[in-house]
């Protein structure tokens, strides 16, 4: 500083100090009025910056009981979100109820209500919620059930596109791979430590900020299954909530779960996919014949992908009078969800749809059999079409 701004400066201060000597009142007056505009820009700030799940927390503890939704056949991820949001009310005194509409099938599904000792509510329209405050996870808008559109949520937490959003708190986050690492950002943020299964995983303390074990295993086997055991579709979140789960996870009751006895049928019907293929360069067909277990259709599908040289595939059987069809595509060529419409769009009640890689599908078999009119369909015609339109000549 030179010696000109120097004085400056001294000049300036002198001026103050005379000015505060003079009218001390006023002076005073200013830094109140200073200390108080400081106070509220810290409240501000500090509300603003306040973690997510901290906002949730609070949510959840205005209500004396929470009615939490899970999207249709919940997958493991919706599952352990609705647990954690539960164990996050429970933190604040609020009760909770938990629900699903559609089914819980698929032998990974059961093995995670059985093993962990889950009983959700099975709810097939809106009415059969209780008058209560409403929480989605895993989703951000109702579907699935009886006026299901009517329906208000005061939050929701989900990892899926889409234009739902809660009354109070919407958390919805498209980057991340699964909806349980949300919920596992929030515990660490609250500062809650995972209870080592050795120790005492189910008396863990709420009081204590406690996340029991069984709640931990939960949330990592969520996002492992939203994620295909984190090989797809992970951003670094899933991995900073699988570091910050480790410690709660119970290893015995992970294994319980993943490995899953099977369904002596899904291996049969894997097995009849792959011996029953037809290949027509890199994609694949198999028509399965009669089923009981619809569910054996995708996992067929996803088996009959792992050939090697294969990259698109539909797998079709037949139970009770429809033929149900499901497509699995790791080639840029095929878009599956498009493949299937298009095949099925000429048959009277059928349906079929879904994303690029993955797509699905029902067609009424009475009108494939027996073959004569203009639009029926045997199931030779079928796979021929299929295979013309995943080479796009359809
Ligand atoms: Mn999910």
């Amino acid at each position: 500083m030179s010696q000109w701004a120097a004085q400056g400066v001294a000049g300036a201060f002198d001026e103050v100090v005379t000015y505060a000597q003079d009218s001390p009142v006023v002076v005073a007056l200013g830094v109140v009025g200073l200390l108080v505009l400081l106070v509220v820009a810290w409240w501000v700030i500090r509300w603003l910056r306040r973690p997510p799940g901290e906002r949730l927390r609070r949510v959840l503890a205005e209500e004396d009981e929470v009615a939490i939704l899970m999207h249709p056949n919940p997958d493991p991820d919706a599952m352990s979100c609705a647990m954690a949001t539960a164990r996050l009310a429970a933190d604040g005194g609020t009760e909770s109820t938990l629900h699903y509409p559609g089914q819980i099938r698929h032998q990974e599904n059961r093995a995670f209500t059985t093993v962990l000792d889950l009983d959700f509510d099975k709810i097939e329209s809106a009415a059969e919620l209780p008058d209560a405050p409403l929480v989605l996870v895993d989703h951000n808008e109702a579907r699935g059930f009886e006026n299901a559109g009517t329906l208000d949520p005061i939050a929701v937490v989900d990892h899926h596109p889409g234009n739902g959003a809660g009354e109070l708190f919407t958390d919805v986050r498209v980057d991340h791979g699964s909806c349980a690492s949300i919920f596992a950002e929030y515990f660490e943020d609250l500062g809650w430590t995972p209870v080592d299964p050795e120790a005492d995983g189910d008396d863990s303390d709420v009081d204590k900020r406690e996340l029991p074990s069984d709640l931990a295993t939960a949330l990592l086997y969520g996002i492992q299954s939203d994620t295909k055991q984190l090989t797809k579709g992970c951003s670094p979140a899933e991995f900073t909530a699988a570091e910050f789960l480790y410690g709660g996870v119970d290893e015995e009751l992970l294994d319980r779960i993943a490995n899953p006895q099977v369904d002596a049928e899904v291996l049969d019907v894997k097995a009849r996919a792959i011996s029953q293929r037809s290949i027509k360069g890199a994609f694949a067909i198999s028509d399965v014949g009669e089923i009981s277990n619809v569910d054996a259709i995708p996992q067929a599908a996803d088996e009959l992908t792992r050939l090697e040289g294969v990259t698109a595939v539909v797998v079709f059987g037949e139970k009770e009078g429809t033929l149900h069809l499901s497509g699995r595509s790791r080639d840029d060529r095929v878009h599956m969800g498009r493949t299937l419409e298009t095949v099925v769009e000429q048959i009277p009640m059928s349906e079929a749809g879904g994303h690029a890689r993955m797509g699905g599908g029902q067609i009424s078999t009475e009108h494939m059999d027996p073959p004569g009119e203009e639009n029926d369909v045997d199931r030779e015609e079928l796979i021929n079409r299929l295979f013309a339109a995943m080479s796009g000549d359809i």
